[in-house]
């Protein structure tokens, strides 16, 4: 069977095609997906009737699994499979990478379309690399050896804020702790690519700069990596599996379906320690 990859936009984003993914891959093919994951960051796989199980086999392939520090999952020997259904009020419309607040954040994760609303849902990628790469060189020197303090508790604050989430609810996410410096700009491994590495999401500050500093360029870097011409939009088919490149990447999906239903299943792999 041969493998045709075709880029979806010229900056992130391919689909896959030739490609058994309901069994395990042999090694080229695997080595294929992996640099093909690497290359175009996104990867959109026609998956119609993928099981549970087979779409854990494909993440295990990559690399130990996790499971969500949040998320709804499947329940007893399926934690690894987290649950997104609008139904349960869970959605992720704000942009972000996942979990970046862990010590080895997620190096990809795997999102298989279950239900569909009838139009929209979409979810938007954009290409952290290409965006590092857009920054003025003045810029990419001053990020250079920068830090950020990245926490989970900062979305539970946001959903304080707008009535999402309880006051002892944000009392326990602070209780937990789950903080982490990062570098502001990181080294893909493979490709070596450079990346920034800040998302609205979860990163609370830059470190060593004073507040007003960090608040500033935080908020420059988000509305450049954010511009249309760093974007892949992905219109969801039913069935589509898209696995995407958690570290070089930043998603935001749009919600502009209220009423209707969207379920998405998602498998998620660990990464090492992002690399400055
Ligand atoms: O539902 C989507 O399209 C994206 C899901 C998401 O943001 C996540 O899994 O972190």
């Amino acid at each position: 069977m041969t493998i045709r990859i075709s880029p979806l936009s010229p900056v992130l984003g391919a689909e896959i095609e030739g490609l058994d993914i309901t069994r395990p891959l042999a090694g080229p093919a695997l080595e294929t997906l992996e640099q093909a994951l690497a290359e175009h960051q996104v990867l959109v796989i026609p998956a119609a009737g993928l099981e549970v199980e087979q779409h854990l086999a494909l993440a295990r392939q990559f690399g130990t699994l996790e499971t969500h520090t949040f998320f709804p999952n499947l329940g007893p020997g399926y934690e690894e499979v987290s649950v997104l259904d609008s139904v349960g009020g869970t959605r992720a419309d704000s942009w972000h990478a996942d979990e970046t607040f862990l010590p080895r954040p997620l190096k990809a994760t795997f999102l298989h379309a279950r239900i569909l609303p009838a139009s929209g849902g979409d979810t938007c990628w954009t290409s952290m690399s290409a965006a590092y790469a857009g920054l003025s060189a003045p810029m990419q020197r001053y990020l250079e050896g920068m830090t950020a303090l990245h926490d989970c508790a900062k979305t539970v604050e946001a959903g304080l804020q707008w009535g999402a989430a309880t006051l002892s609810q944000y009392i326990t996410a602070l209780g937990q702790n789950l903080r982490r410096e990062q570098p502001v700009v990181i080294t893909h491994p493979r490709t070596g690519r450079r990346a920034l590495f800040v998302n609205p999401t979860y990163t609370r500050h830059i470190v060593g700069v004073p507040p007003e500093e960090s608040a500033a360029v935080l908020q420059y870097l988000y509305a450049h990596q954010t511009q249309v011409r760093f974007m892949y939009r992905h219109r969801w088919r039913a069935g589509d599996l898209v696995i995407w490149d958690n570290l070089h990447t930043q998603h935001h999906a749009v919600f502009d379906y209220p009423g209707q239903r969207r379920c998405m299943y998602r498998v998620s792999v660990l990464g090492d320690r992002p690399l400055a």
